[in-house]
């Protein structure tokens, strides 16, 4: 029920959210209690004529209807037109002096046609191209009343959002699961104006100033002479930058490590990075530094699954995102805040707040809950809403400032600067993903892609004609009034403060934080990467820097690259580890994971409905995997609908994977009679090689794998022992699944790696 507050504003009142508690329950979208991933196997009939003349209802792959609010349709009436309305007889031919003849001028129709599509695309991002998106809803928990005033933290409301994921590097058509850094960005609707919240997956940055931003950026971007490699930093040129300017060193260690592979945006955790000021009812001043924590923890994938998946499914994250809202697992994040005082200095414990490649341990400031966030709905339109959404961190509310991070500072320009560019004029903010949703009454008039028609005469203020209007509004009006910070007596400088200047200090604090089997990933990477590029020179330096890290980090990427590892500089400073950066060793909920179910004719499909509905109950994803597409057990009376097959599946898009065996032992199983009909599959005793490659794949990235039936022979032909850790065959599906949730709390079966002893 829309609530109007003391200034006017619509907020929606939650009942029963409890200050600093998530209540863990979902928003619920209407007929969600069953889910379904299931794709149509009969044809849908083409839609019928519609009677108002609207446009067509949007719908997803899986024929699930997709809400565009009727003030956005962009379509009505159900005759073809030009752009101008006119019913057209025909958009197949151009008009011509006979069948055979040349094309007439006057073809206004195809002019305008040809026109428009000429002119579909725009500037994709400089940075951040490539992103995916959704729509959601944020609720406050309240108790943020303490440290602001800003009303969508302060009071028990809840906020529309529209939050963006992204990569950095890549083009807007690049593959999703590339390493490197991801973007955050949420767009909070409030009451009292649009706040972006434009943040990162790492909660530190490669650069200290935003004047070195292009410089980062044109050595990590793709070489300029014949623009390779594409989304990925293992290139000469980023490592050249990276080794020269030191201060990258902390936000590099974090790309090597697993953060720069999430296993999907819904995993990620994200970080304003920089710190803000709060400002509270009373005009009291905090600094907080805001940190998103997933409610379904902080996963990542494997280098190898990272690597296939870019072959075999360019768009995972992308998919992945909208697979989940759309089966009902809607992904939710904790916003949090970490508060400091706000003194001159500007520092907590010796650490310079206003430097961003720069964190402070959550042990020594705890993140403490704000608000949910939960996404639960896709764009109808990628190109309206993913692609046209301008996030600006000047986008700031009453309760929420600004600090002299000179990162940020540079950010407060670049932001509207690059709309311009990107979305042609300055009147972006008119583009309905971008409206804001409180009432605007500016004095912007005019300029390119105006779309509102502007009443009065009096755009300036003071004016009498439009009888003085409209007002300034004060603090007790719920104006934006700047707090008045003192800025110390200092000459111009271009120069950074001597505290800038530690740059390993925090690296080895990451590094000592992990444990044995991530840092063993953050060795690989670095390896890898090193041994992509080309000149000597730069691997050396980076040696170098490596050595003021950990020495140990040191030898093993010198011993990969075939070098001698260097001594570091002086003696290594003392640093406590901060176990909350390690994604080990915590349990979180199985929701939203995708277990695969292979399966086939011969398998009990009692047993595969009843585990299927069990994972959907649990708020998972089910596949049905199967040799060949349509329904399984087609003649009964309730078929099971296959969802992916052995062509199309691979292991990497499951976290779990199930076998389905037969009943009754003895069989050729999973395919292997279809793969011996086809003639050209040699099946290993009875089992498809494809099945064969998917299970010893899941194996080798420590996935749960379970079964129940003949399901052992299928594992045996992988080569895979039963008594090795995660792998489960019992009687019934059911056991199996037990154990499969238990074990994706973790994520992985850490176990199956050699260091994973050493864990603690
Ligand atoms: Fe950005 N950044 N950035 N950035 N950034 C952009 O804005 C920029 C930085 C971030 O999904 C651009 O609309 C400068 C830090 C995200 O639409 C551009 C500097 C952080 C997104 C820009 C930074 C970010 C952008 C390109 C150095 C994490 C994608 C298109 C001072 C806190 C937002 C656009 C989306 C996008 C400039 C550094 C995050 C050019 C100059 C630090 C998530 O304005």
């Amino acid at each position: 029920h829309p609530v109007k507050d003391a200034v006017g504003r619509v907020v929606d009142k939650v009942a029963g959210a409890v200050s600093g508690e998530s209540s863990g329950e979902v928003p619920g979208k209407p007929g969600s209690e069953t889910p379904s991933l299931d794709e149509p196997t009969e044809p849908r009939p083409p839609a019928a004529p519609s009677p108002d003349q609207s446009g067509p209802d949007s719908f997803s792959p899986t024929g699930q209807p997709v809400d565009v609010p009727p003030a956005a349709r962009a379509q009505g009436g159900a005759y073809l037109t030009t752009a101008q309305g006119t019913r057209l007889p025909d958009s197949d031919h151009s008009l011509k002096a006979g069948p055979r003849g040349p094309v007439l001028l006057q073809d206004h129709h195809l002019r305008e046609k040809i026109m428009h599509f000429d002119h579909e695309r725009i500037p994709e991002r400089v940075v951040h191209a490539r992103g995916a998106a959704a729509h959601g809803v944020f609720r406050a928990y309240g108790n943020a009343s303490t440290v602001t005033r800003a009303a969508f933290l302060a009071e028990v409301v809840e906020t529309p959002v529209f939050v963006r994921f992204s990569t950095v590097l890549g083009s807007r058509g690049s593959a999703d699961t590339v390493r490197d850094t991801r973007g955050f960005a949420t767009k909070f609707y409030t009451g009292e104006g649009v706040f972006d919240l434009v943040g990162n997956n790492i909660p530190v940055f490669f650069i200290q100033d935003a004047i070195k931003f292009p410089d980062v950026i044109h050595a990590a971007k793709p070489h300029p002479d014949r623009e390779i490699p594409q989304a990925q930093s293992a290139h000469d040129t980023f490592w050249d930058f990276v080794s020269l300017h030191t201060e990258a060193t902390h936000h590099t260690i974090w790309n090597m490590s697993d953060r720069g592979i999430p296993r999907s945006y819904r995993t990620m955790e994200g970080f304003g990075i920089h710190t803000f000021r709060l400002v509270d009812a009373e005009g009291a001043t905090s600094l907080v530094k805001f940190h998103w924590k997933p409610k379904a923890g902080v996963h990542s994938l494997l280098w190898e699954e990272a690597q296939l998946i870019n072959g075999t499914d360019p768009d995972f994250h992308r998919r992945d995102l909208a697979d989940a809202i759309e089966a009902g697992a809607y992904p939710q994040w904790e916003l949090g805040i970490q508060v400091f005082p706000d003194t001159p200095e500007q520092t907590f414990e010796g650490i310079d707040l206003l430097d961003p490649t720069k964190i402070v341990p959550e042990e020594l400031a705890p993140v403490q809950p704000v608000g949910l966030l939960t996404l639960n709905a896709n764009p109808a339109n990628y190109f309206a809403e993913t692609e046209q959404v301008a996030f600006h961190p000047g986008h700031l509310v009453p309760g929420i400032d600004v600090t002299d991070d000179p990162l940020l500072a540079g950010r407060l320009f670049s932001y509207l600067d690059t709309q311009l560019t990107r979305l042609g004029g300055p009147n972006f903010g008119q583009i309905p993903i971008n409206r804001t949703h409180a009432p605007v009454n500016d004095m912007l008039r005019d300029g390119l892609h105006q779309t509102a028609v502007h009443s009065g005469v009096a755009p300036y203020k003071p004016n009498s004609l439009d009888g003085g209007c409209p007002f300034f509004a004060g603090a007790a009006e719920g104006g934006y009034v700047e707090t008045p910070v003192q800025v110390p007596a200092a000459s111009k400088v271009r120069e950074a403060p001597a505290s800038f200047a530690d740059h390993f200090s925090q690296p080895r604090r990451f590094w000592l934080s992990l444990t044995p089997i991530e840092r063993e990933h953050v060795i690989a990477a670095y390896t890898f990467e090193l041994g992509k590029v080309y000149e000597q020179p730069i691997k050396e330096r980076t040696l170098r820097a490596l050595a003021e890290i950990d020495p140990y980090l040191c030898a093993q990427v010198a011993q990969g690259l075939g070098l001698p590892a260097p001594a570091p500089a002086g003696p290594l400073p003392p640093v406590e580890p901060s176990p909350a950066l390690s994604q080990l060793g915590q349990t979180w909920p199985a929701t939203g994971r995708v277990i695969g179910i292979v399966a086939d004719e011969g398998s009990d499909l009692d047993a595969v409905r009843a585990v299927r509905r069990t994972i959907l109950d649990g708020g998972m994803v089910p596949l049905v995997i199967a040799p060949s597409g349509g329904l399984l057990g087609a003649g009964g009376d309730d078929p099971v609908t296959v969802q992916r097959t052995f062509a199309t599946a691979r292991s990497v898009e499951f976290d779990a994977v199930v076998l389905a065996g037969a009943p009754a032992p003895g069989k050729d199983a999973y395919g292997a009679r279809d793969a011996k009909a086809g003639g050209d599959l040699s099946a290993a005793a009875g089992v498809d090689p494809r099945v064969v490659l998917m299970l010893g794949e899941a194996f080798r990235h420590a996935k749960p794998l379970g079964g129940w039936g003949d399901a052992e022979r299928a594992l045996a032909a992988a080569g895979i022992d039963t008594s090795a850790p995660g792998v489960l065959v019992a009687d019934g599906g059911e056991a199996v699944l037990e154990e499969v949730v238990r074990l994706l709390g973790q994520h992985r079966v850490w176990d199956r790696f050699p260091a994973a002893a050493d864990i603690a």
